[in-house]
């Protein structure tokens, strides 16, 4: 007799959970709650946990999570594990593009070995400013995708990446501010999921953070079928306070500012106040090979890490 299956939390329902367990027609659902220890704060199961699900008599669902494997990666912000692509979403507009919000996403996403791609939404309201927004991200080196999900612009694109990279058991998660059109775009390239969706508040042009929770999907339906997450949208304030990693690290996780660091005049250099004839970073910027926004969000994000590490 079987006692133990194996599977991947895909979704989270109060104290319920759903596993994703694969059988010989592709996979089933159970849902079913977590022992003890793994709801406590430092072992607590986060969505995208791969787990072992016990049978045991005792327990309400006759079944239990009584293992997480170990973890390749996990995110607090959206909170998910064993992400492989981490997929930034900000709008060309409504809500206005914050740069330093996505650059502390991809910064998240290099440091966790996560690989960010960026997807600029709504580009019918102003594709100037989507494309601008593009060639920035394109010039860090990065897979960038201008869409409209509203005039179906630049989604099949974008759905034949996905389809061609996030496969045989892969996961990826869409990640951005509220109101950006995440789950919607998830609608246009995935019309089975019927996610919902709410138009973003007129007054303050913000999102009303309308997707709740994390939620994995399986993008097709054979055994090589990758995963795919829509995660509730962040608010600015929220991003502020959390703290992602250290000062060392830091320039490892901006790829177009690192080969350049080699040649500033001091070793020591952090390239935050440096003039341009000391400092190759500032240098970059002035011979226009690196996006000026790029570095003021490096700056922006290093007095945050310093300051606290005075402190
Ligand atoms: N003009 C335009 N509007 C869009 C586009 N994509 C989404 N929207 C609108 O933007 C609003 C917010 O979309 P959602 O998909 O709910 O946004 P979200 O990022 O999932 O928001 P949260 O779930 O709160 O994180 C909705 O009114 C959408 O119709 C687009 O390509 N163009
Ligand atoms: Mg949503
Ligand atoms: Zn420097």
């Amino acid at each position: 007799m079987i006692t133990y299956q194996h599977g991947k939390v895909v979704k989270g329902l109060g104290g319920l959970y759903e596993i994703r367990i694969p059988d010989s027609e592709g996979a089933r659902r159970i849902l079913c709650r977590a022992k003890g220890n793994l709801k406590r704060d430092e072992e607590k199961l986060i969505i995208g946990d791969n787990v072992t699900v016990t049978l045991d008599d005792s327990t309400p669902d006759g079944v239990v999570i009584s293992d997480i494997d170990k973890r390749k990666n996990s995110l607090i912000r959206p909170p998910i594990a064993n992400l492989d692509y981490l997929f930034i979403v900000f709008a060309a507009r409504k809500p206005a593009p914050v740069l330093e919000t996505v650059d502390k996403l991809v910064a998240i996403a290099e440091h966790n070995g996560i690989l960010p791609i960026i997807v600029i939404t709504k580009s019918d309201l102003s594709v100037e400013t989507a494309l601008e927004l593009a060639e920035i991200y394109k010039g860090v080196g990065l897979s960038t995708f201008v869409t409209s999900s509203e005039a179906g612009e630049g989604t099949e694109e974008l759905s034949e990446y996905i389809m061609t990279n996030v496969r045989d058991g892969k996961t990826a998660a869409f990640a951005g501010a509220s109101g950006v059109g995440k789950s919607t775009l998830m609608n246009a390239l995935f019309p089975g999921l019927s996610l919902a969706t709410a138009e973003i508040s007129r007054k303050i042009e913000r999102g009303r953070h309308t997707t709740r929770h994390v939620e994995i999907f399986d993008i097709s339906d054979g055994e090589d079928t990758g995963f795919l997450a829509d995660t509730p949208g962040f608010s600015l304030v929220d991003f502020e306070r959390f703290d992602f990693l250290s000062l060392d690290d830091l320039l490892f996780a901006f790829r177009d500012l690192l080969p350049f660091s080699e040649g500033c005049r001091y070793a020591d250099c952090a390239h935050v106040g440096e003039s341009a004839e000391e400092c190759a970073v500032a240098r970059a910027v002035r011979e226009g090979k690196v996006a000026e926004s790029r570095l003021a969000s490096y700056r922006s994000i290093y007095r945050v890490l310093k300051a606290k590490s005075d402190y």
